[in-house]
Parts: C-alpha cells; sequence; structure tokens
C-alpha cells in the first residue's frame, strides 16, 4: 500500500449509457467513491476524481436495436440524464468525460497501437459464433447461455453477472443469439488477443502477495479463483459496427472491445481535466507518488484487477492500482436490482419525488453500503434512517444548539468560564473523533466511518441531555455559558466532518454556523482555520471563537412521511405486477375448429348462489349456480384460490350442456370457465352481466 502519496487519482466505473443510474450503482461505487474524494480534499489532498459516460459495447447497440433509435441517439439520451442527476446528486467528479469523445478514441487507438507495435497481441483466426439470419458474429450481449462455471443460464458471451466469471462466447453452454434467439453457428474471423496467461505470475505476486493485506478479501478471493483457473488469451477486439476502430491494417470492421477502451476511459478524462486546469495529467498516471484507486461494483472485478492491469504493464509507463474496493451487490425490497425488469430506483426519479433529501439517499445507502456482502435497500428503512437518525439525532442536536445560543446570546458564542470535568471528558472525545473516521475511510469502510461520524451528534445530544442548560440558565447562566460554548464546538466540528457522507448538510450548516465553505476565498482566520485543516480538529477544540455570530436554525432533514414511503411500494408494486404480465407465457392456438363445433356448446350466465368446500379434497369446492334454467350442482377445482363466501353470488359463464360426471360422489352437472391472472391465480371470466338474466345465451 502506497504510504503519504503526493496525489490521488480515484476512478468511479464509467456507468453504460444503455438507462440511467440507479440505487445499485449508487451504493457500489458513486457514493463511497465520493466520499472518499471529499474526504480527501478536506485533508487538502490533490485529488483527480474521474469517471464518465462508457458508451461502446454491445449493450449500447442493444438498447438502440430496442428502442428504434440509432446509438448516438441512445448515448445522447442517456448520457445528459447520468450527468445531470450525478450533478443534482452531488456527486463530485473532477471530471465526468464520456468514451465517444475524440480525445478518448484517440487514447485508446494510441494504446492499442503501442502494444501491437510492441507485439504484445496474438493475431489469430478463430472460429467465433454467428448468427446466420441476423448476418452478425455474436460477441458479449449478442447472445446468452449457461456458465460453464456457475450454471447460470444468463450469462453473457463475455461475462457472467452471477459469478463474475468473464468468458469467450464460445465457452457458453446452449448459446443463444439475443438478436434472434437462433442457435449459433461457428465461423472463422481474426481478431487480437491479450496474452493474459503471459501476466498470471506477475499478477499472482502483484496481488495476492503485495495486496493481501490490503485488498478486500471479497476481490481478493474472486481474483484468486481466476487466477487458479490458469488465465488465457482475451481478444481485445470484436466484429462490431459500433466502437472504437482497430487502429491497424487488415482491421476493417473491427472495433475495439469494450472493456479494452472502457478502463482507458479514466486515463482521457484525466486528460481533459488536466488540459482544461493547465495540470499534467501524467502526474496522475506515471508518478509512483500517485495513489490510483478504482471504486466498481463486483461485476467489474476482474476488469479491474486482472486485465486493465495487465494491459498497464504491457504499456509500461503507467502505475498500477494501489487498492480496488469493489463492492457488492444492493437488493431492492428483497429482489434483485434489474434495468430491464425496470426493478430499479432511479436516481433522477428520486431527485423528482425527493428534490431536497440527496444526504438522506446517500445516508441510507451508505448505512446500508455492501461493502462485504449484498444487501437489501427498503423504503422503510430509508423512512427510518431519515426520520429516526438524521432528523431525531443530528437535526435535533444542532436545533437545540442554534436556537439556545440566539435565544440566550443574540447568536453570538459565548465566552466560556472554567471548564467541568464532563466539558473537558466531552471535549476530549470530539477531538479523537477525527483520527477515528480517518482510519475507517482510509480503509474503505465508509458504513463504519458514517456511523462513528453520527456518534459526535451523539455525543452533543448527551452532553446537552446530561448537563440540560435550559433549565440551569435559570439558577447559573455563567454555567451555562460553557456548555453553549462546548456544544457550538460539536455543532462546528459536525460541519466539517460530515461533509463526506453528508454534502448538502454540510453546506446548510456552514450557513447556519457561519462557517466559511471552501469556495470562501477570504483570508478571515476562521476560512483558513476550518478547512483542509481536518487533524486541526484533533489539536484544538475551539472551531468556533467566542465573539464568533452564527444564523438562524433551519430545518436540517424534513420527516418523511407513510403517504411518500407508500407512494414508493405502490410504485414498484404495480413494476412487479407489470414484470409478471410481460413474463405470462400465451399459448399457441388451438387448432380450428368448426363453427358447428362451436355451435355445440351451450354456454350461459349464471350465478353461484351457494358455495361449501367439499370434504376431504382441497382443491375442490361444491357450488349450486342459478343457470336461468335450473338451479344445479356443479364442483369446481378453485378450492385454493377462493373461499366459499368468495365466491356467492358472482356471476359466471356456465357450459351447461357438459356431460355430467361424478367427483368424489358428487355429480357435477357443468363447467364454470376459468383462467389464470399474471400472478398465476385463478379468475372468473366473469360476463358484463349488469341487466342480463340468468340463462342468457353466450354466443
Ligand atoms: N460500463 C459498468 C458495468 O459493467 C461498466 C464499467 C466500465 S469501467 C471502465 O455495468
Ligand atoms: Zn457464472
Amino acid at each position: 500500500m502506497l504510504e503519504n502519496p503526493k496525489r490521488y487519482t480515484i476512478t468511479a466505473a464509467l456507468p453504460y449509457t444503455n438507462g440511467p443510474i440507479h440505487i445499485g450503482h449508487l451504493a457500489g461505487v458513486y457514493v463511497p467513491s465520493d466520499i472518499y474524494a471529499r474526504y480527501l480534499r478536506l485533508q487538502g489532498k490533490d485529488v483527480a476524481f474521474m469517471c464518465g459516460s462508457d458508451e461502446h459495447g454491445v449493450a449500447i447497440s442493444m438498447k438502440a436495436k430496442k428502442e428504434g433509435i440509432t446509438p448516438q441517439e441512445v448515448i445522447d439520451k442517456y448520457d445528459g440524464i447520468i450527468r445531470k442527476s450525478f450533478i443534482d446528486f452531488g456527486i463530485s467528479f473532477d471530471n465526468y468525460s464520456r468514451t465517444s469523445s475524440k480525445i478518448h478514441h484517440d487514447t485508446a487507438q494510441e494504446f492499442f497501437k503501442k502494444l501491437f507495435d510492441n507485439n504484445d497481441f496474438i493475431e489469430e483466426v478463430t472460429e467465433q459464433l454467428y448468427d446466420a439470419k441476423a448476418d452478425q458474429f455474436l460477441a458479449d450481449r449478442f447472445v446468452i447461455g449457461t456458465c460453464p462455471k456457475c450454471g447460470n443460464e444468463e450469462a453473457y458471451g463475455d461475462q457472467c453477472e452471477k459469478c463474475g466469471s468473464t468468458l469467450n462466447a464460445t465457452d457458453l453452454i446452449n448459446p443463444k443469439s439475443t438478436i434472434t434467439g437462433e442457435t449459433p453457428i461457428l465461423k472463422s474471423t481474426k481478431h487480437w488477443f491479450l496474452p493474459l496467461d503471459r501476466y498470471q505470475d506477475f499478477l499472482q505476486k502483484w496481488i495476492l502477495v503485495d495486496h493481501a493485506k490490503d485488498w478486500k478479501t471479497n476481490v481478493l478471493g474472486q481474483v484468486k479463483s481466476w487466477l487458479d483457473d490458469g488465465l488465457k488469451p482475451r481478444a481485445v477486439t470484436r466484429d462490431l459496427d459500433w466502437g472504437i476502430d482497430v487502429p491497424v491494417d487488415g482491421a476493417e470492421g473491427k472495433k475495439l472491445y469494450v472493456w479494452f477502451d472502457a478502463p482507458i476511459g479514466y486515463i482521457s478524462a484525466t486528460k481533459e481535466w488536466a488540459a482544461r486546469e493547465g495540470k499534467n495529467w501524467e502526474d496522475y498516471w506515471k508518478k509512483d507518488d500517485t495513489k490510483l484507486v478504482h471504486f466498481i461494483g463486483k461485476d467489474n472485478i476482474v476488469f479491474h484487477c486482472i486485465i486493465f492491469p495487465a494491459m498497464l504493464k504491457a504499456e509500461g509507463s503507467f502505475i498500477l492500482p494501489d487498492n480496488v474496493p469493489a463492492n457488492e451487490f444492493l437488493n431492492l425490497e428483497g429482489n434483485k436490482l434489474s434495468t430491464s425488469k425496470n426493478w430499479a430506483v432511479w436516481l433522477h426519479e428520486y431527485l423528482q419525488d425527493f428534490p431536497d433529501k440527496q444526504d438522506s439517499l446517500r445516508y441510507a445507502l451508505t448505512s446500508n453500503a455492501p461493502e462485504t456482502k449484498d444487501n437489501d435497500f427498503t423504503w422503510k428503512d430509508f423512512q427510518a434512517r431519515n426520520n429516526n437518525e438524521l432528523a431525531a439525532v443530528f437535526g435535533n442536536f444542532i436545533n437545540r444548539v442554534v436556537v439556545l445560543t440566539n435565544k440566550y446570546y443574540d447568536g453570538i458564542v459565548p465566552a466560556p468560564n472554567e471548564f467541568s470535568d464532563v466539558d473537558n471528558q466531552t471535549l476530549a472525545e470530539l477531538k479523537a473523533y477525527p483520527a477515528v473516521i480517518s482510519s475507517s475511510i482510509e480503509r474503505y469502510r465508509f458504513r463504519e466511518a458514517q456511523g462513528e461520524m453520527m456518534n459526535v451528534a451523539r455525543l452533543g445530544n448527551k452532553y446537552l441531555a446530561d448537563e440540560e442548560p435550559w433549565k440551569m440558565v435559570k439558577t447559573d447562566p455563567e454555567r451555562v455559558k460553557t456548555q453553549m460554548y462546548v456544544a457550538l464546538q460539536i455543532a462546528a466540528a459536525l460541519q466539517i466532518l460530515c461533509e463526506p457522507f453528508l454534502p448538502f448538510t454540510a453546506s446548510k450548516l456552514s450557513r447556519i454556523l457561519v462557517i466559511p465553505t471552501k469556495e470562501d476565498t477570504s483570508d478571515s482566520e476562521l476560512a483558513k482555520q476550518s478547512h483542509f485543516n481536518w487533524k486541526l480538529m484533533s489539536e484544538t477544540s475551539e472551531l468556533l471563537k467566542s465573539g464568533h455570530k452564527i444564523g438562524e436554525a433551519e430545518i436540517l432533514f424534513s420527516q418523511i412521511e407513510d403517504a411518500e414511503i407508500q407512494k414508493q411500494i405502490d410504485k414498484l408494486e404495480a413494476t412487479k405486477k407489470a414484470n409478471v404480465m410481460e413474463s405470462q407465457i400465451v399459448e399457441p392456438q388451438k387448432e380450428t375448429s368448426t363453427f358447428e363445433d362451436f355451435s355445440k356448446l351451450d354456454l350461459r350466465v349464471g350465478t353461484i348462489i351457494e358455495a361449501e368446500k367439499m370434504p376431504k379434497a382441497n382443491k375442490l369446492l361444491v357450488l349450486k349456480v342459478d343457470t336461468g334454467i335450473d338451479v344445479r350442482t356443479i364442483v369446481s377445482g378453485i378450492a385454493e384460490h377462493f373461499s366459499p363466501e368468495e365466491v356467492v353470488g358472482k356471476r359466471v359463464t356456465v357450459l351447461v350442456n357438459l356431460a355430467p360426471r361424478a367427483l368424489r360422489g358428487v355429480e357435477s352437472q357443468g363447467m364454470i370457465l376459468m383462467t389464470n391472472n399474471a400472478e398465476g391465480k385463478l379468475v372468473f371470466v366473469n360476463p358484463d352481466a349488469d341487466g342480463v338474466k340468468n340463462g342468457a345465451l353466450i354466443s
């Protein structure tokens, strides 16, 4: 692990522009990376926080086909949505670029060309999957099949998202084209392969020895299983019509594999930013005193720990990542998040429904971050975190401090008298928190770090509850000056300590406490003092000097009402129903029958007038049905779907001239027509029978 780096390059996985950002992306990648970047800036570190839209690959082409638009229209649509939602959510990239940019195409082609000229590739003609009907080679997501490693039946041609393995399309069992559904044939085609096997020993040592202690076990585990299987050459070009041209002769119609070009997107984003800021991009990618950290989800581990490092090693002039703190997956209400099934909380929709609650979501996602195992997001938990923790603990403490300071001292920080043991103890505890939170953040334990930050608010609440200045003020107002001075120091410390986690709250707090923000370039003592000096808080407890005037109280966290949560839950229920409808298979039409056949069936409107369970038969109800002709007994296999009480009075469609048959000794004289709903539950085929008499003929 690099000690005391001179600068930091932080990358966040480039989101595919085939859909918006959802809470899984945020919890897995963007909130933790933003916490880390904000924290380092508060330390006054030199940070390059890079991201951008991942705009090539089959995922984009498939979305374009699905939406009937061009790939360019797809990437422009979603790049716009994603870019704006990151800004509105406070993800503080230093540059958010896009891989369709010229600077990226040039950078990726230059990178490929250097490896090509260096003979780092194997050029080979191999048999690849081909869809004869679509006249197209099937790479990556153009083919789906069973993963040879874990049996997942929805593995893609390049990756199995379930077990994290990267695959060659020809590895898939029972492959099917996702374009036409056809079974692919094999067809020869030339590609350039990165000989990963040449880097086996280097990767084995670099990761499993050098980083055995500082990389997360979930990352080491996945990489180890990959290395144990033995690395094989991997094609880094594709037969596609969308992507970056392969910059060598004889490669007409070939594009760079998206996972070859995308990680280079971090480099091109840095180049673009450095040019804009008058910096040297190579400091951030080629200097040994730069710490490079990749923030990703677990499905990207192999690309960031094996393939990209092998590329960087082959190129020879780049540093390697110091850490890749990949998170596991976040589920939603107990089910896997799914873009295709719309089973997600989309960031841009969240911001429409909760326009001023960015920090509430950041807080809930960090509290449940899938740092070591998959975790679950529920709307009820989100509400509880906001109401019972942010509002009730953090907001309540700040509100009491600000209201009382304004009430007793017109907002002026009072000069303290002699400190009691409790005061000194409290201030000593406060001074210990910056180091505690730093230690957690620097080990990528953001959930733990946020919990410690909240403990500072708890420390403040406890101090006020124990000291009760609102009572003391009647008998010993001089004592209260010291109490409020101590409470104000805790509030000021919170303003700084919460910024990485709750940036919008930190900004409100700086306004309430009149603490200059980083943008405040005045050379006031406070401006110089309170920012970039996270460490100062562990050296002095006087962040707000006596005489400093604070502002008025503001609500930091308004309550989230049950109705707002119910609306979100209902929205997901509707999505679930729509998905079930979507997934319902429509039986193919039966063979043609004649009108004569149909006219033999005698269908009538009827009403169920009595119902009882068939003794010792849990599937059967014995019904008395008024068919308009007579009242007759019909035995129906609906007992697992309806109670007798539920069906009495139902107007139903009855086949009255079905030959009677005995069921468990009861003669059934007809059949009531039913069907299945999307959830597979039986439902009556009800005639629209208002004003229709029993016995009316259905024809
Ligand atoms: N576009 C994200 C994904 O696999 C992928 C990350 C690229 S980071 C270089 O969903
Ligand atoms: Zn698998």
